[in-house]
């Protein structure tokens, strides 16, 4: 059966409500609609995407999921370059240093991007040879 058959058959079969429902789509149901969810990979020896860029003022979730082992999310709050003092650049809803990406267990990373600029992030979990090198940006453009 075509596809267009068969949704027309799931209407009729479920009846107006759902037509409804596809006239303004609904999301899956989220405690914030204003949250931009941003699915990431870990793997060794690279996360991905990376860079990863996002509008200055988003608040950001960055749920990582690992394709091969543990692994570990930290990210500098500060941009490339600043000294580290006043107002961090993001700001977080948890106080973890080390978000840790366990199978079937992916990392949920939540902050708001208050300041353009580079952020750099690595893996924090001893993964092997590669472990330093694991790295990414995340880009806050103005
Ligand atoms: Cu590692």
């Amino acid at each position: 059966m075509r596809t267009a058959t068969r949704l027309f058959a799931l209407f009729l079969a479920i009846g107006f409500p759902v037509v409804g429902g596809f006239a303004s789509p609904a999301k899956a149901p989220q405690a914030d609609q204003n949250v931009k969810v941003i699915e990431m990979t870990a793997k060794k020896y690279e996360f991905s995407p990376s860079p990863v860029r996002v509008k200055v003022g988003t608040k950001v979730q960055l749920k990582i999921t690992t394709l091969d082992r543990k692994h570990g999310f930290k990210i500098n709050p500060y941009p490339d370059g600043s000294d580290g003092k006043g107002e961090p650049g993001l700001v977080f809803t948890s106080k973890e240093d080390c978000f840790t990406i366990d199978k079937d267990a992916p990392a949920v990373v939540e902050f708001v991007a208050k300041t353009p600029g580079t952020y750099s992030f690595k893996c924090c979990v001893h993964c092997g040879l590669g472990h330093g090198g694991m790295k990414g940006q995340l880009i806050v453009e103005p």
